[in-house]
């Protein structure tokens, strides 16, 4: 009779798990079909960019970019659509915006990284960025590619780095009304507005100028225009000359406060920054920290598509929706069906 009631409470739960798993899947539906027009993934530009010409000196490199060309929503004029102005968050005119992050979520779970290349950057021949970068010269910089890693963020704190599958592009610049001749160096798939004005989540970035220096993490909360520093290099384990050009951050713990082996950071560094193996190489590499004054490799070049000597020059993580939980859905509902029958 136990075992009896044991199964019912067992089957009572996955039930209702299978009706919130539905549910959830069914609310994403109602935003996504609401937003069907409309989509930011926010973007910054590397100095030098052809857009920057092109637009007569208005596109800026402290700026971020967003809003992507999708069916039905031609973006207005030419030239890119400004999310964040520098000045809202702390990165000045003449400042490059070297990277910026939202919190991410789910370090426990499987990831996916998007990633964008320097204009010097070959990729793995035969690969998604040597295609691209046969396609069009300087393209594939502009572009934004995908691949999934192997485990998650806490087995690569644990000494075993990722694995990754052949990176696919994500997207092209044209979706930003970018130009091919535009670097692409800094990327985010997370909405930082809930509106053209109001910015609902906190911005964590590198940058360099402004007698910044690019090992260093910084935070500019809501509500607020000026950042304040939410970790430095010791933290990281990084030199004071590392060039942070690839961020994602976990404030897990404390929101706002840097909560040493709790808090969660990937980054990959600029080529010739001196905690890389060499001078040439490691640009490509990711590397994690908990903010423990060290840090380990998470995946090298080879493992996502890319060569040694390429540069990966901006970065963001996601997460991937876990095969167990579609099929924890047809696992409820086969008992339930068996029921009925019975
Ligand atoms: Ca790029
Ligand atoms: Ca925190
Ligand atoms: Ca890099």
């Amino acid at each position: 009779m136990a075992r009896q009631s044991q199964i019912k409470s067992n089957l009572k739960n996955r039930s209702i798990l299978a009706a919130s798993l539905i549910a959830t899947a069914a609310s994403m539906f109602v935003v996504s079909s609401a937003e069907a027009t409309r989509r930011y993934d926010p973007m910054s530009l590397k100095p030098g960019s052809e857009s920057i010409a092109a637009s007569g000196g208005t596109v800026n490199i402290a700026n971020i970019y967003s809003e992507v060309i999708l069916p039905g929503n031609p973006l207005p004029g030419t030239g890119p659509i400004i999310d964040i102005d520098g000045l809202e968050f702390g990165a000045f005119s003449g400042d490059n915006t070297l990277d910026f992050s939202a919190s991410e979520t789910d370090p426990a779970g499987s990831i996916g990284i998007s990633f964008s290349v320097s204009e010097a950057s070959n990729g793995t021949p035969g690969g998604a960025v040597a295609t691209e970068k046969a396609l069009i010269t300087s393209g594939h910089a502009s572009d934004v590619f995908d691949t999934r890693l192997s485990g998650n963020i806490y087995s690569a704190l644990g000494g075993t780095p990722a694995t990754g599958s052949a990176p696919i592009k994500f997207l092209d610049e044209s979706a930003y009304n970018f130009l091919p001749g535009d670097d692409n160096d800094g990327f985010e798939r997370s909405q930082f507005k809930a509106s053209a004005i109001v910015r609902v989540l906190p911005i964590y970035f590198a940058k360099e100028g402004s007698g910044q220096t690019g090992n260093q993490i910084l935070l500019t909360p809501v509500g607020v225009v000026t950042p304040g520093l939410f970790a430095n290099g010791t933290a990281l384990g990084l030199a004071a000359t590392d060039i942070i050009d690839g961020l994602s951050v976990w404030d897990l713990g404390t929101p706002g406060t840097l909560d040493v082996n709790t808090d969660l950071v990937v980054f990959s560094l600029r080529i010739g920054s001196p905690s890389l193996p060499s001078a040439t190489t490691g640009g490509a590499n990711l590397y994690v920290s908990d903010f423990d004054g060290t840090f380990l490799l998470w995946a090298s070049a080879a493992n996502i598509g890319l060569l040694a000597t390429d540069e990966i020059d901006a970065l963001d993580v996601f997460a991937i929706p876990e095969p167990t939980a579609l099929a924890l859905i047809a696992f409820a509902a086969i008992p339930m069906l068996r029921r009925r029958r019975a």
